[in-house]
């Protein structure tokens, strides 16, 4: 008999421990733990989302006749740890094998290869194949190249799958129709709602227990209506298809007072627990162009998101793990102010984004990376911080794919490694793909003023601060020429200005 162990994000049909299963003998193991729900203080929703998904697949286990052995949050001999919950199994059940699926996180990886040790048995760890690229794979590629650049990496993924291929030509003749991407949502177009799941029995058993047990968390979980099974998360991502994906290319970039999820896909927190598959997304995409139902701008667009973006920030991870963890390139220091756990700030971007976070666990990449994410890199605050508050609050965050995008993408803190510039912008960048400035406290258009937008101001003082390392990139050198061309009066104002921004971010952000 083997004992066969699924962890809460291992939610596929097919997940490489359940290969072989002998549903005659063999027992599956599944524990919703404490250690689990809070080394960070998750989203109420995401601990609700991977609970009830975690007690769907196994009923659905159950359905075809697999033992089970399920320990539930609140069951009184319940050891809270993985490790505990699979000696306590281990001992009951005295299997000749224990057989798990390796993990989205380098910490559990460390655990589990202790569980030999712990156990005193045999421990299968096998891959996980439920990405398009293997870590080998991505480490082959890697090989030998002084930079990793997605779009490449990309171009490699299009070739390997020949989605979105014409023979050897990427479709269309081009690989990347990003510049088409980058529109201003019209006043007349409003974004269709995505398909909501209104909870079923277990669901609302799994947000009873979470409302009681993580009231202390970030954010609120009573609005929880995520799809939980894989057939609801395919009816999600139909939806998106039939109403979304057309406006995904033009909108992509685009932000809106009211408009949490625009023309987005709402496919990562299925798609990151196993029960969506992404090669089939990609294929149902480009089906989708391909019957004239969607632009090829919005259809590459969204293809390149997960045939390029999430296999190669994984690759990343796995690649540089566990000393990426610990990067600060930019010797970043401060701490994330309150205003990130509550959204009480006067910045209308910042409390839009974090507010919606609060509400749905969700905000989307250009919110993510335009607005919190940039605050961050300008304002100076500490990688470790930024990472665990992204890691908390993001129904999709596991750290493969959490860290990459955070402290490399948005934070540059790797140094050039997930993306060759910082993503610096200024309050008229925010402006141009929003409409949030026309209602803020501040006037996006003054830099130095009382009521200056601190994106501004801090914009420059980061270039400044930074002067020096981004004079030799190619991709940073114009604004660091623009501040040296500044008059000096100018310069004063703007790092006076900056320094009163930064001074109350050191004392907590209260009153920004
Ligand atoms: P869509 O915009 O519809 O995109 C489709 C899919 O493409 C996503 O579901 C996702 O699977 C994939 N994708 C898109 N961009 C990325 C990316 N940069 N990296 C990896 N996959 C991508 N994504 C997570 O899944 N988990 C995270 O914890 C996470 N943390 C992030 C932190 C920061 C600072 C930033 C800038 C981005 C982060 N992302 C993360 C990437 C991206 O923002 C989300 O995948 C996306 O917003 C999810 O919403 P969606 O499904 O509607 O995406
Ligand atoms: C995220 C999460 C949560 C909230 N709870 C559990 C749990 O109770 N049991 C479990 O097996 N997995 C859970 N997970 C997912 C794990 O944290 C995830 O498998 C690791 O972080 C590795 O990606
Ligand atoms: Fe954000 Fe500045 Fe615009 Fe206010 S003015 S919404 S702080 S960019």
């Amino acid at each position: 008999m083997k004992l066969r162990v699924v962890l809460g994000d291992q939610l596929s049909r097919n997940i490489a421990a359940l290969a072989g299963l002998d549903v005659s003998q063999d027992v599956v193991l599944m524990a919703e733990v404490m250690g689990e729900c809070s080394y960070v203080p998750h989203h109420p929703q995401k601990i609700a989302l991977v609970l009830s998904a975690m007690r769907h697949f196994a009923a659905a286990l159950q359905a075809r006749g697999v033992h089970l052995r399920y320990v539930k949050l609140d069951d009184p001999l319940n050891t809270q740890t993985l490790d505990g919950e699979l000696v306590r199994a281990v001992k009951a059940l005295r299997p000749e094998a224990v057989v798990v699926t390796a993990p989205g996180e380098w910490r559990v990886l460390q655990a589990m290869q202790g569980w030999g040790a712990l156990t005193g048995g045999a421990v299968e760890i096998r891959e996980d194949d439920r990405f398009l690229a293997s870590q080998q794979y991505f480490a082959d590629w890697a090989e030998g190249k002084s930079s990793l650049r997605m779009e490449f990496f990309y171009r490699k993924m299009r070739q390997a799958t020949g989605i979105l291929m014409d023979g050897a030509s990427p479709v269309g003749g081009n690989w990347n129709y990003d510049s088409e991407n980058r529109k201003k949502l019209p006043k007349d177009v409003k974004p269709p709602k995505p398909k909501r799941f209104p909870p079923d029995t277990i669901t609302r058993e799994v947000i009873a227990m979470v409302a009681d047990k993580f009231a202390h968390h970030y954010g609120d979980v009573a609005a929880f209506d995520y799809p939980v099974t894989s057939r609801e998360a395919l009816a999600g991502f139909e939806d998106f298809i039939a109403h979304r994906l057309s406006g995904f290319g033009d909108w992509q970039d685009a932000m809106a007072t009211g408009e949490p999820t625009m023309f987005h896909s709402l496919v990562s927190a299925p798609l990151n627990l196993g029960l969506l598959d992404p090669l089939e997304l990609c294929k149902a995409a480009e089906a989708a162009y391909r019957a004239g139902a969607a632009p090829l701008n919005a259809v590459e667009g969204f293809i390149r998101q997960i045939l390029g973006w999430r296999e190669f920030v994984r690759g990343i991870y796995w690649l540089h793990m566990p000393g990426y963890a610990s990067l600060n390139s930019l010797g970043a220091s401060r701490p994330l102010p309150e205003f990130y756990w509550t959204g009480t700030t006067k910045m209308r971007c910042m409390s839009e984004a974090i507010r919606q976070t609060m509400t749905y666990a969700y905000a989307h990449h250009i919110q993510r990376l335009m607005i919190t994410g940039n605050f961050a890199l300008l304002a100076g605050l500490h990688p470790d911080g930024v990472d665990k508050w992204y890691l908390a609050v993001y129904i999709d965050a596991y750290e493969w794919v959490e860290m990459p995008n955070t402290r490399g993408m948005a934070l540059h803190a790797d140094g050039g490694v997930v993306g060759s510039k910082p993503y610096a912008a200024s309050g008229a960048y925010i402006n141009r793909m929003s409409n949030y400035c026309s209602g803020c406290h501040y006037d996006v258009n003054d830099a130095v003023g009382a009521r200056g937008c601190p994106f501004n101001a801090l914009y420059w003082d980061f270039i400044d601060r930074h002067a020096e390392r981004f004079a030799h990139n190619p991709r940073m050198a114009m604004p660091v020429r623009t501040l040296a061309k500044m008059p000096p009066d100018k310069v004063s104002s703007l790092k006076a200005r900056a320094a009163d921004i930064l001074k109350i971010i050191e004392h907590g952000g209260t009153g920004l």
